[in-house]
Parts: structure tokens; C-alpha cells; sequence
């Protein structure tokens, strides 16, 4: 079936607005083959997140090593109420990569959106996630979309039994950012802008640049789950593509690359082998490695830099009491 066909027979689902889940699945195996077809071989990170991917993603943010999650939540509770203030209550509060909801809820409880539109490219996370906050919050209009925020994403704002109304707020926590290029990000903000509108407004959560033995620990975690996250990559490829990758013989890498200021992390094959997705053959030398994910660390100023290139002004921007993380709030007058 044509992909075009596939979204005109998308419908709403059990609550949540399957965008493309078709695509989606789609997309996983082109840019899976094609990745791994690169002379460098490279995955794009958001397919770390099916149903075991987002739990363990979910327990990384518990991890002792695993910093961003506990500061973010923490300089959230801290300057609630400025934040709130800054955003506006009443807003219909937009969130990208929403995931578990965890910080979801603080903002939920002091803005008391007109609505909550929670996009996810994880079903199993959005499912969840949405569950929980409308038990939490039975007043909350909430209208959940399955959905890629790479792509050209439609949010149905103003459909659904109420129409939205208010400011819009764009929430954009975790600095899932940073899994972007900064030309990625660049293209991402400018594309929020446009949807806020002019008297919109934006809250990024952006992990700061820092000693790189603590994001070097962050990443590379004593009780291995990180590494779990890294290689499910290769789990996934197997189960949902019929793939023979053997994980036992790849090994989570990651390090800070500081010239390029961002953790990359990779899973290097750990001897000379080759592995298989159908008809398509792919051969590894010992040590070469997938590139999987790239975080990327900002200064505040080279924050505020990348979102006044995207027709933001960047006014305020709260941090935790270590100075490791920031939460931006962008304006877009
Ligand atoms: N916001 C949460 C989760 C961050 S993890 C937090 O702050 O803890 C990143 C989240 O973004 C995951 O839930 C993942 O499924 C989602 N995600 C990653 N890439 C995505 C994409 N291209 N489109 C939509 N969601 C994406
Ligand atoms: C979601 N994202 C911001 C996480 C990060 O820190 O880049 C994903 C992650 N990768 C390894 N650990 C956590």
C-alpha cells in the first residue's frame, strides 16, 4: 500500500492520533538499510524507542550516573512558578518527545493547560504515559499523537471533542534536543516558531557543557543499562526485520567528543563478521562501529544563539542548584 494511501486511512485510535504509524514502520526499514549501507555505518536514535527501548530509557533516567532527569526535575519543582508565569496558564501546552510524562506532570499541575498534546514516536510510551495523566488529571483534555517530529508533523489542534484555545507552548524537555544536529535543531525550532505562532512560546531543556568524566559516566553506566539501551538497537532490528545481527558480538562505546561538544555513543562489532536483514548482507571489520546517537552539550549562550537564528528571543532560562542543566524559555515576539 502507498504511503499516502496509509495516511489517508490513518484514524484516530483508542485516543491517540496514529499520525503514521504505518510510515513509521516503513521509514524503520529504509533507514535502517541505508544506514547501514554509509561507508561510515550510522542509526538514526529515534528507533531506540519501541516498548523495551522507552523502559529502558525510563530506567536510564533513574540511574544513579544519569544526571540530566534528576536536575531538570529538580530546577523544575525550583522555579515552578516562574516558569508558569513565563508560559502563561491556560495554554494549550504542546509537548515533543514526551516519553514517561514525569516533568509533563509539574507543568501540568501549575499551567492548567486548555489542553496537553503529547507527540510521541514511541506507542508504548504515549499509551502509558497518557493513561497515567488522565487518571491524574481527569479535567485534562488530552489529545496524544504517535507521530516523528523529523518529519513535517500535522498536530490536530482544534480537533477532537473541544477545540483548543489559548496561547500556544511548545515543551521540549529531557534535551532530546541534543539528540538533533545542531542543523537539525536549527530546522526543529524554526518549525516550532511557526506553529506557537507570534505569541507563542517555547521551554527547551538543555543539558550544559560540563567535565566530560561526568557525562563520560552518564553514558557509561556501572550497572550496564546504558550499553542494554544501545544494543536493544540491534534486538529491535532482529525482532521487527527479521535481522541475525549476533549482540553478543557487539559492544556499547560512548565518549565525549569535545571538539564537536557532544557524547556520541556507538556499538562497535567486536570481531570481523557479517549480518543479514533479508536479501541485504551487511560486513563489519573488528572494531568498526555503528554510530547510534549523538547528544549534544550547549553553553547557555550557544543555546541562545541556535534560537535567535530560529526567529526566537531567549529571555529566561532556569538552572539547577549544580549548574549542570538549563530549561529555556523562548519567546516568539
Ligand atoms: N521527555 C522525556 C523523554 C525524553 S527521551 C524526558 O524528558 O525524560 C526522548 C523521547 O523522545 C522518547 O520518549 C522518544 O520516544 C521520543 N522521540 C525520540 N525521537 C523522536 C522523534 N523523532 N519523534 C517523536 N518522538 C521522538
Ligand atoms: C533522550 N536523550 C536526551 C538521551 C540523552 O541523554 O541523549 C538519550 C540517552 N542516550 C543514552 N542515555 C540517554
Amino acid at each position: 500500500m502507498a504511503r499516502n494511501e496509509r495516511r489517508r486511512r490513518a484514524t484516530r485510535l483508542g485516543g491517540t492520533f496514529p499520525a503514521d504509524s504505518a510510515t513509521l514502520a516503513d521509514g524503520f526499514r529504509e533507514d535502517v538499510i541505508a544506514g547501514l549501507s554509509l561507508p561510515r555505518k550510522a542509526l538514526p536514535p529515534k528507533y531506540f524507542y519501541d516498548a523495551r527501548g522507552s523502559r529502558l530509557f525510563e530506567k536510564i533516567c533513574r540511574l544513579r550516573e544519569y544526571y540530566p532527569t534528576r536536575s531538570e526535575l529538580a530546577l523544575t519543582r525550583a522555579h515552578l512558578g516562574a516558569i508558569a508565569r513565563f508560559a502563561g496558564c491556560g495554554c494549550t501546552l504542546i509537548e515533543y518527545g514526551s516519553g514517561e510524562g514525569l516533568k509533563s506532570r509539574l507543568l501540568i499541575e501549575a499551567l492548567r493547560p486548555a489542553a496537553y498534546v503529547p507527540v510521541d514516536i514511541s506507542q508504548a510510551a504515549l499509551r502509558g504515559a497518557t493513561a497515567a495523566l488522565r487518571r491524574r488529571f481527569p479535567w485534562l483534555n488530552i489529545v496524544a499523537v504517535h507521530g516523528d517530529f523529523s518529519q513535517p508533523l500535522k498536530i490536530p489542534v482544534g480537533a477532537g471533542a473541544r477545540s483548543f484555545s489559548g496561547r500556544r507552548v511548545v515543551y521540549f524537555p529531557g534535551s532530546t534536543i541534543g539528540n538533533l544536529t545542531p542543523a537539525e535543531a536549527h530546522a526543529f525550532l524554526r518549525m516550532t516558531r511557526g506553529q506557537v505562532g507570534p505569541r507563542g512560546a517555547m521551554l527547551v531543556g538543555v543539558d550544559l557543557k560540563k567535565d566530560a568524566r561526568v557525562l563520560h559516566a552518564a553514558y557509561n553506566d556501572a550497572g550496564g543499562v546504558t550499553a542494554a539501551f544501545n544494543l536493544n538497537l540491534l534486538a529491535r532490528i532482529n525482532r521487527e526485520l527479521g535481522g541475525d545481527f549476533d549482540l553478543r558480538r557487539f559492544g556499547h562505546y560512548a565518549f565525549y567528543n569535545v571538539a564537536q561538544g557532544r557524547i556520541e555513543m556507538h556499538l562497535v562489532s567486536l570481531a570481523a563478521q557479517a549480518a543479514s536483514i533479508g536479501s541485504h548482507r551487511f560486513e563489519f571489520e573488528a572494531g568498526e562501529s555503528i554510530h547510534t546517537e549523538n547528544s549534544y552539550k550547549y553553553s547557555l549562550e550557544e543555546f541562545r544563539a541556535l534560537a535567535r537564528r530560529a526567529g526566537f528571543r531567549a529571555p529566561r532560562a532556569w538552572l539547577d542548584r549544580r549548574g549542570r542543566f538549563a530549561l529555556h524559555g523562548l519567546a516568539a515576539d
